[in-house]
């Protein structure tokens, strides 16, 4: 019998190789000769299809899988192979396609299951090739101790930066110009808490807090005289920003001088007209004549370095809980244990690994210049990587399940009815979205909860993600195990929008709002002021950060800025994992409803002094990339 094979070799740089490569057919009633496929040189370049016949004596039935011999040519050095996919063609016409997209590396087999979806309890045990042998757990993720000796293969691919041609509808958009205009504002310094870099951490304030007394007499001339702060507490629009986990956290020497840390408390108001304004400060927790509450009635320079004490107790909380652990790690926790747990023809493998392409190369570029000994942040950030350390611990000791899934965040922290902020709405959007897109593909393969719960390759990916990257800690609310179908859809929502949505909200706008470097302190180098004495514009400037500490966090900026990066944005799926019609569709779908968000927000934009765009899904990334 002659079966037709064909190979896809991958687009990117070296993605061809000059080893000999040879296929042997595993089908139900027996197995061909492994038989070698390649002109060596001509075969099997970057981007090609090839064409071979496969002979067998007998009969394979339906075909199972395919194993992918790798061995040496000749003289020829060892050299990488990234397969796209094979596919197969029965002497009956029927067709088998092998999903591959990854790069084969040394000399070895490799199996391929064929790639309709298959649950854990369905179909034969995964081939030796797949799944959990291949990865382990960096020691102590969290910890930041895990050095880039975790290192994933694909280097090459990486590291060929395509230009994306993406460049959104122009609107008034924040930049750099604006905010160097704008930054000593209090409605620029409220605005970017709503649809800044970290649009996530005000809470509605119902009650003013034991430990920041602030009071009517204070705040009388921001509230004006037709209410008070009472009213204003009742009716839901007084908010609180509260960095009590900067508390203890150490702070390093830069430039030989110790630099300061402290867990300020800032309180907001909403007027009517949607302007989000400070109407108080405290730089530490605990009240008292020490730590005086500063208000917009106070000199002009004071008030402006307490708001910037806020602006640098956002720049560690937005870059340390916000990016790097929910961005960074968590994604990498996420790729590690679907790598470790689900095999290459799970759907959740399918569905997933788009949203974890890169994340843990990314990560490894981190451990190597930012957060290594001597890095970023031990040179330019006042925590250090020590500091960094203790406050990555704290951020992960508060993180919950319900900090991650958008709708029951914005409901925790009472901001449903806050005026403007257009973070919120785009992302309940987009939540919506991949939820309805994740509805489609788990109902597609499980059909019961029963089938949910008998997955036991499901069950161990969420188990590890549980006690892995959230040590086990129950407070959390991370499931240990999933029961239903909708706890299911709802957990792999939260991982999709994370590595994407949540990613980008925090991410995309870092080099507008903090290459102006007054609106994103990363260090301060003079204790907080004890009293409201006013200051000079020289004390100001001697208190942000020194000219090398700014280039430095300029220049990781400038690097960063998501521009120039082969992309893959939001709901693109140019690798076909899934092989069925109806997965297809469901991509059809998702994209459908992506593409009408998109329309949604320009048409928003437009009628805005400035535009929202970190959730413009275009600009969003599928995975956590950069
Ligand atoms: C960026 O990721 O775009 C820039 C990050 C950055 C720039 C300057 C100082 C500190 C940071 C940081 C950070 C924590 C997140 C790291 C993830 C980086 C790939």
């Amino acid at each position: 019998a002659t079966y037709k094979v064909q190979v896809s070799t991958g687009k990117g740089l070296l993605t061809g190789t000059f080893d000999s490569i040879s296929i042997t057919l595993v089908g139900t009633y027996g197995e061909s000769p492994k038989q070698l496929l390649n002109r060596i040189g001509t075969d099997f370049s970057q981007g090609s299809l090839d064409e071979y016949e496969v002979e067998s004596d007998q009969e394979l039935g339906e075909i199972l899988l395919i194993r992918l011999h790798k061995e040496p040519y000749s003289f020829f050095p060892e050299s990488s192979w990234f397969c796209n996919y094979v596919q197969v063609t029965s002497p009956q016409g029927d067709l088998y396609r092998f999903p591959c997209y990854l790069w084969l590396e040394g000399y070895a087999t490799t199996s391929l299951r064929e790639g309709r979806g298959k649950r854990g309890q369905e179909g034969p045990p995964p081939p030796a090739a797949e799944g959990s042998q291949s990865v382990s757990w960096p020691v102590a993720w969290d910890s930041v101790a895990a050095g880039p000796e975790f290192s994933p293969s694909n280097e090459e691919e990486f590291a060929e930066h395509n230009r994306t041609d993406f460049k959104g509808p122009v609107w008034v958009c924040l930049s750099l110009e604006y905010v160097a205009q704008h930054w000593k504002e209090d409605a620029f310094f409220g605005y970017q808490y709503l649809n800044g870099v970290n649009p996530v951490w005000i809470r509605k304030c119902t009650k003013i807090p034991f430990n920041f007394p602030v009071t009517q007499d204070m705040v009388a001339g921001s509230l004006g005289e037709f209410t008070s702060l009472q009213e204003e507490l009742m009716k839901g629009t007084i908010f609180l920003a509260d960095y009590k986990i900067l508390e203890d956290i150490p702070a390093i020497e830069i430039n030989g001088y110790p630099q300061y840390i402290t867990a300020q408390l800032c309180l907001l108001h909403q007027k009517p007209s949607g302007e989000l304004i400070p109407l108080a400060i405290q730089l530490s927790q605990t009240p008292g004549y020490e730590s005086p509450i500063f208000l917009p009635s106070d000199s002009e320079w004071i008030w402006t370095l307490a708001k910037t004490w806020v602006r640098n107790a956002e720049f560690h909380v937005h870059e340390v809980t916000s990016h790097l652990l929910r961005g960074h790690q968590l994604a990498e926790v996420f790729a590690v244990a679907t790598l470790r747990h689900l095999p290459m023809c799970h759907p959740l493998y399918k569905l997933l690994i788009p949203h974890l392409r890169y994340s843990v190369h990314i990560n490894v570029l981190a451990r190597t210049f930012l957060v290594s000994q001597g890095g970023v942040f031990d040179k330019a950030i006042a925590t250090g990587r020590g500091g960094l350390a203790v406050l990555l611990k704290k951020g992960l000791e508060n993180l919950t399940y319900t900090t991650l899934c958008l709708p029951d965040d914005i409901q925790a922290r009472g901001v449903d009815s806050v005026l403007n902020y257009y973070y919120r709405d785009d992302g309940l959007k987009l939540w919506e979205a991949v939820h309805s897109f994740v509805s489609g593909i788990v109902g597609f393969y499980y059909k019961t909860n029963l089938a949910v719960q008998r997955d036991y390759e499901l069950q161990a990916w969420v188990c590890d993600i549980y006690t892995k990257g959230f040590l086990g800690r129950r407070s959390s609310g991370i499931p240990s195990t999933l029961r239903t179908l909708e706890d299911l859809i709802k957990f792999v929502t939260m991982v999709i929008f994370t590595c994407s949505a949540h990613h980008a909200a925090v991410n995309s706008g870092q080099f507008e709002l903090g290459a102006f470097m007054p609106n994103s302190p990363s260090s301060m180098r003079k204790p907080p002021p004890h009293t409201k004495a006013p200051v000079t514009l020289e004390e100001f400037l001697d208190t942000i950060p020194e000219m090398n500490t700014t280039s430095l966090v300029l220049s990781i900026l400038w690097v960063l800025r998501n521009e120039d990066f082969d992309m893959r944005p939001l709901g693109s799926y140019p690798d076909e994992h899934f092989v069925e019609d109806e997965p297809k569709w469901l991509i059809t779908a998702f994209q459908e409803r992506l593409a009408e968000i998109t329309k949604e927000i320009e048409e928003r934009n437009k009628t805005l002094t400035l535009g929202y765009t970190y959730l413009y899904p275009p600009g969003i990334e599928n995975s956590t990339a950069i």
